[in-house]
């Protein structure tokens, strides 16, 4: 939350606003299963600065859960002076805590919870070493926040141990910090190790993003029931064209149009190839469809321009590709009519322009 957004662009607001729609559905679904109680694993907040309005909307949602919620603080909103955590609203919400402290707690439905708390931006040690849970019939669940080993993240602090749930003799480990949704089995084939992702996708390239985990143990020991519910709303795609012939700014157009209409989706479309000269005005409109339909929309362009006669081969050696350019451009004359009988005009086109692609980036 208090996420600038300045990779929306105009879009801002609107993302910013989902973010708060989407924290209201994370309650609504704690009220609707009656949950035993709500945890968030850190990076709750964008960073210590966020504006303290929001702060007080933010606990005003999590206290509408109508159970418990636990929060430990992660490496953007760390335990520091002067931190967000700091705020008076988060005294007026008694059902709301701010774990400060690695030592376990009780919660609500014979769980113990294990907290493990961020106090700087960057760490290099893993936070849940101190955990190890008693054989005591109760549930135990890790709160962490930090880079499960092998995730590859730009952030790649507070490495976690992929064993943690093991070595920390716990039934379920809650992590943050990865934005998408990813569960962790362990050696006995079970998962008792997942990131949720944020509750709302957060940038393009994101996979599985805007969900909460909803996380069922009957009893000690047991399989963790791990339930994804979708709580985000915008979507973000990323659409890839490679333009090879005529026609094909058209067909990317028609693409793009039948995903829908756009008020709910950013999107960014990365075109390459070949750009026909006969074609320009068709990626004019298309790069203005794509700005007007979405909430949010960008093409970014590594088109080159397509040879529209064979003029490109005069600078070609002489020698076997020069020959073979040739011969291709003769093929490729839909009115030509000595071609091989297993090659089509079309196919001609097309091996010329893979040849003008060799040639033009000097491979
Ligand atoms: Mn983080």
């Amino acid at each position: 939350m208090g996420m600038r957004a300045a990779h929306a662009g105009a879009a801002a607001e609107q993302v910013r606003a989902a973010r708060i729609d989407a924290a209201e559905r994370v309650a609504a679904a704690a009220r609707a299963r009656a949950a035993d109680f709500v945890v968030l694993c850190g990076d709750t907040f964008e960073d210590n600065q966020v504006e303290r309005a929001l702060v007080a909307r933010v606990v005003e949602i999590m206290a509408s859960c109508r159970c418990p919620v636990y929060v430990i603080p992660g490496n953007h909103d760390a335990l520091v002076p002067g931190s967000v955590w700091g705020d008076g609203s988060f005294a007026r919400a008694p059902t709301v805590r701010v774990l400060r402290d690695e030592s376990p707690l009780d919660a609500p439905g014979g769980v113990t919870l294990w907290p493990c708390v961020a106090r700087a931006r960057h760490d290099e040690r893993d936070p849940t070493l101190w955990v190890r849970a008693p054989s005591d019939g109760r549930v135990h669940v890790l709160l962490a926040h930090g880079t499960v080993e092998s995730v590859h993240y730009e952030e790649p602090w507070y490495p976690i141990a992929r064993d943690c749930a093991e070595r920390a003799r716990v039934d379920y480990v809650a992590l943050g910090h990865f934005h998408q949704h990813l569960e962790y089995v362990g050696g006995d084939g079970v998962a008792r190790m997942a990131y949720s992702g944020t509750h709302e996708p957060t940038r393009f390239g994101e996979r599985d993003p805007g969900q909460a985990l909803l996380v069922s143990i009957e009893k000690a020991g047991d399989r963790p029931s791990i339930e994804p519910m979708v709580t985000g709303a915008l979507r973000w795609l990323v659409v890839e064209a490679t333009l090879r012939e005529a026609g094909d700014v058209a067909r990317t157009a028609d693409a793009v149009r039948a995903m829908g209409e756009g008020a709910q989706t950013l999107m960014r479309l990365k075109l390459d190839g070949y750009l026909r000269v006969d074609e320009q005005d068709a990626l004019v409109s298309l790069a203005e469809m794509v700005r007007e339909r979405f909430l949010f929309g960008r093409v970014e362009s590594a088109l080159r321009p397509a040879p529209t006669d064979s003029a490109w081969t005069r600078d070609l050696p002489p020698g076997p590709v020069l020959d073979a350019a040739k011969l291709l451009a003769q093929w490729a004359e839909p009115s030509f009519d000595g071609r091989p009988s297993h090659v089509s005009a079309e196919v001609a086109a097309r091996a010329l322009l893979e040849l003008y692609s060799m040639a033009s980036t000097g491979e």
